[in-house]
Order: C-alpha cells, then structure tokens, then sequence
C-alpha cells in the first residue's frame, strides 16, 4: 500500500476523504471513477497540470513525486492511483467493485501503472503535451529543486527545452501499448467487461488510458471489442462525473 509519510503536516488534519487531482490526469480520472462508483463523499482539490500548480513547496510535501492523484483519507497520505482504487475497494467495499478472480484483476491494474512511464505518458507528451507544458527556466529550476525520483527526472528531460521525443521513443511507446491493447482486446472477446460479466476495478483503471489515448489521435480501429467496451462507459455515471465533467474531450486540452 502505498501510504507515504506527509512533509506538508497540514494535510495530517485533514477529515474525511479529500483528493489532489488533476482535470485531464488519467491516473486521477480512475480514482475520481471509483469514488463516484462507491457513493463517497470527497473534497477536490484541484491541481491544474497546465498551470504547473503541482510544481510546489505545498504540493511536493503531500506526493514527494509530484504527481496527482493524491488521496487524503482522515490525514494518510495515499499515492498511486491503481493502488488508490484498490485501497479504497478494501476500505469502503461497497458496492463493490472487485471481481471473484482478485490476482486476476490486480495484474490488469499492475499492467496499467507499469505501463505509464515507458508508455502512455511518452505517447501523451510526444503526440500532444510536450509543447502545451513546457515549462518556464523558473519552473525548471524548481521542478529541478523538488524532484528526487530518477525515472521522472529522466521522463521530463526528453521535453525540457528544445529537446524533443524522437521517433524511437514514439515507437517504443507504441510497440507496448499495442501489446496491452492486444491482451485486452482478448480479454473482452465474449466479454462485456475485463473479467467478464461484472463491472470492477479492471475496468476502471483502463478505460481512462483509452479516452486519453484517443484524444491524442490513437486508433482503436484493430480492436472492435475495446471500441464497444469504452462506448459503454458513456451512459455510467461515474464516467460522465469523473471524466467527462472533468475533461469532455482530451483532443480539446
Ligand atoms: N504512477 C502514478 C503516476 C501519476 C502521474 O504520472 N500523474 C500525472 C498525470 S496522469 C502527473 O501528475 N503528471 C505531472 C508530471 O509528470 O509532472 C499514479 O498512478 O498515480
């Protein structure tokens, strides 16, 4: 579980369930899904990614990476959006949201946070972020100030400044995400959901991956199966108040 210890000791007061997140975050679209699921009451805290509000004395004391989504629930500090839904699904179980095969389910949320950095996060920039976050030479140096974690120091060199991501990292990117999409368009062959007839965490944690995905021009045209699954997410309510209402279209952002 992936509890951290807060440098910022404001949010150790803090009652009930209260979420760091960002409108068009992908890792935070599945936490705000699954609270919205479960009927839970939760305050926002909105971080706007664009604006760099993440990058901050205040916000790096609560997640030491920097990233949203953080969940605040009665002063313990969660991070990792699927190990966030999980936590919740064990601590609030209901209704709940996790399937009979639970090692099953957990590896599609493993898959999901292991493929973020080598691959959607690479693909979202290249494709569309990149240019539309830069950051300022104020803002380097105290991102530069504040990250410690290797792997996303190495990540945001590739766009800082005139660098750029090349065509291999397109490609890599690329090569895994078709992997993922090929288990999945497997998985729900015969399927409504990913573990079959019922509706849980699995689903949850991947259907943010496609919006955004789309958004950034991906085709889903190989995998008819992918396509009727996302069209049904349109009628959930938890997709329209956790990721529509948030962010009605990626390709706008
Ligand atoms: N493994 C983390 C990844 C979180 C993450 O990368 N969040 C993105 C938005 S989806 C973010 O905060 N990006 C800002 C940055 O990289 O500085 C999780 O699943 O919560």
């Amino acid at each position: 579980m992936a509890v951290v210890i807060p440098t910022n000791k404001s949010v150790e007061s803090l009652q009930g369930l209260h979420l760091y997140h960002g409108a068009i975050s992908n890792c935070s679209m599945r936490v705000r899904m699954t609270l919205i699921e479960k009927g839970l009451d939760w305050t926002s805290h909105h971080i706007d990614l664009k604006k760099k509000e993440n990058i901050t004395d205040e916000y790096f004391g609560i997640n030491p990476n920097g990233l949203v989504p953080t969940l605040v629930d009665n002063g313990v500090v969660h991070i990792e959006s699927n190990e966030i839904i999980d936590y919740l699904d064990e601590t609030y179980p209901e209704p709940s949201l996790r399937a009979s095969k639970n090692a099953e389910m957990m590896e599609w949320l493993r898959l999901a946070g292991s493929i973020h950095v080598p691959a959607i996060k690479p693909y979202v920039y290249a494709t569309k972020m990149a240019n539309k976050i830069k950051k300022s030479a104020e803002e380097e140096a105290k991102y530069a100030a504040l990250q410690t974690n290797d792997e996303l120091k190495e990540f945001h060199e590739k766009h800082k400044g005139v660098n750029q991501f090349t065509d291999d990292d397109l490609a890599k990117s690329e090569a895994i995400l078709a992997e993922c999409f090929g288990k999945l368009e497997k998985a729900l062959a015969g399927n409504q959901w990913i573990m079959g007839d019922k509706y849980t965490l699995a689903d949850i944690s991947w259907i943010p991956v496609h919006f955004v995905l789309v958004g950034c021009g991906y085709s889903f045209d190989p995998y008819p199966n992918i396509v009727r699954w996302a069209e049904d997410f349109r009628a959930k309510p938890s997709f329209q108040e956790g990721v529509l209402k948030w962010c009605p279209d990626f390709s706008e952002v």
